[in-house]
């Protein structure tokens, strides 16, 4: 008789303690004989044996097992229904050294997030997705996920899966097989423990290859849901064996280095260079760059007025200056007349995000913006305002208003249409943000038409100029006209 050790240990990539509330404390929250318990205890073993939990992030999905951050000791970010290996194209871009990780249903996945997943395979994005079908949605109660067996009852095919209605099982990794661009794609199973140990190295071999900087891999883990499919866990654990394994074979359906073609090799430009706003006069933009100030601005008013140019043009410029820049826009489906808006980041780090909560800056063309978003402006703020003086019922106490009439001294320059560039002038001057002929080369680069251009040049140092002396004797900040 062979004599064995019996170890009862954990992999040290799982927390000591699963938190739960009240007499749950001594359990997981999976369902007794839940594939996903399994296949968790395989990537925490996996990252342990090859040193990679201290680099290790994981993306959690929407499903059963929302909740694999409560176990796994390492990077966690949970991420909307279907958008995990978005997001981990994302950690993975921004922490190329970190080991990211995408785990997933096959609701999650392969209805939702058809998108994502297919998108990040085509890119060949270095993450490793580990891919959970167990048939069915479990943690809503057993909808028909996409690889719903022919046949199979669900809540939503109490019929039993109709190919002419519901049509037939999705392969996933057949279908991101079909793609040049992934590393490995293999599909393995929870049937038994020799199946369970080709998953582990599947799983394995997946973190390697992303260690290795070798591309995108997938692998596909055929895995129980006992307590939807109502069946005893041995019985489900069987089922995966016998009934799924049919329709979705196991196997290797992809191992290799994806090979680019040469014409993909974009040639090394910066983004200013490749925008043709950097004239390659690095030396003399970066002695210049002290006369750069950081800013946030909520460029805002209706469609036709020139919002979201006004915003991109102060992006440019930043780029121009050499600085970290971020343009973000918004408006409804109206082409003109409906409301716009956009939020430009300037600054001399990279922009975590382009949203911006509280701006400093906010340019009010119209009075719908003023009141809708002067509230938002940071306290100590400014606000830039298309008018000669603030509506009467109006008042603004936590950030210093200036109201400069551009649209009547767009007229006066001769075309309604610089309006936004005055203001543009205006901010300038008011934030010493950044030097007015970085403006002008902007603009001489931008617009075309010879006559437009004169106009904007024009109104560019209208606007300034508007600043230097209007508001120095007295800035227009208060509903009367005057701030005094
Ligand atoms: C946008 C959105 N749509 C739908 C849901 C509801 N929802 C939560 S989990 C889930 C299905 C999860 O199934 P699967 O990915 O197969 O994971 P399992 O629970 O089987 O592990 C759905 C539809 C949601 N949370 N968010
Ligand atoms: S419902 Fe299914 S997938 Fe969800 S925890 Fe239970 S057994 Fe696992």
């Amino acid at each position: 008789m062979t004599e064995y050790e019996v170890v009862h240990e954990k992999s040290p990539a799982f927390y000591d303690r699963y938190e739960r509330k009240g007499e749950l404390q001594q359990q997981t929250h999976y369902c007794p004989g839940c594939g996903h318990g399994i296949v968790h205890k395989l990537i925490a073993e996996a990252l342990t044996e090859l040193g990679l939990q201290d680099r290790a992030v994981l993306v959690s999905p929407v499903g059963c097992s929302v909740f694999a951050y409560y176990y796994f000791d390492v990077g966690n970010v949970q991420a909307a229904h279907g958008r995990a290996s978005a997001v981990a194209t994302a950690l993975k871009r921004a922490h190329p050294e970190s080991i990211v990780m995408s785990y997933q249903g096959d609701g999650d996945l392969a209805a939702i997030g058809t998108a994502e997943i297919v998108h990040a395979a085509n890119r060949g994005e270095n993450i490793c997705v580990f891919f959970v079908n167990n048939s069915i949605y479990g943690m809503t109660g057993g909808q028909m996920a996409p690889t719903t067996l022919v046949g199979q009852y669900s809540t939503t095919s109490p019929w039993g899966r109709r190919p002419n209605n519901e049509g037939l099982p999705l392969h996933v990794a057949e279908l991101l097989a079909s793609l040049e661009t992934p590393t490995y794609i293999e599909r393995v199973a929870l049937s038994d423990m020799k199946n369970i140990m080709k998953a582990k190295k599947a799983i394995r071999k997946a973190l390697e290859i992303q260690k290795n900087g070798g591309g995108f891999s997938l692998v596909e883990i055929l895995s129980p849901c006992p307590t939807i499919l109502k069946m005893d866990p041995l019985v489900a654990r069987k089922w995966v064996g016998e009934t799924l394994m049919k329709e979705f074979p196991l196997g290797v359906f992809r191992d290799r280095k994806p090979g680019l073609p040469e014409s993909a090799q974009v040639p090394h430009k910066t983004l200013a260079q490749a925008l043709g706003v950097d004239d390659g006069e690095a030396e003399e933009v970066s002695s210049r760059r002290h006369h750069t100030r950081e800013i946030t601005v909520n460029f805002a008013g209706f469609g036709g007025q020139g919002i979201l140019l006004m915003g991109q043009l102060l992006a440019e410029m930043g780029l121009r200056e050499q600085m970290e820049v971020s343009w973000l826009p918004s408006y409804g489906p109206e082409m003109r007349s409906g409301s716009a808006h956009c939020y430009v980041t300037l600054s001399h780090e990279r922009i975590g995000s382009p949203l911006i909560s509280r701006p400093e800056v906010l340019v009010a063309m119209n009075e719908i913006s003023l009141r809708k978003f002067a509230a938002s402006v940071a306290p100590g703020g400014l606000i830039l305002y298309n008018e000669d003086k603030l509506p009467a019922d109006f008042n603004v106490t936590h950030a210093r208003v200036v109201c400069i009439p551009v649209s009547q001294m767009a007229d006066q320059i001769g075309t309604a249409k610089v309006a936004n560039v005055v203001m543009l002038g205006a901010l300038l001057e008011e934030t010493g943000c950044l030097p007015t002929d970085t403006a002008i080369s902007v603009l001489e680069h931008a617009v075309k038409n010879p006559k437009l251009l004169e106009f904007d040049k024009r109104a560019i140092v209208a606007g300034r100029d508007y600043v230097d002396t209007t508001i120095e004797v007295g800035a227009v900040s208060q509903p009367d006209g005057y701030s005094g």
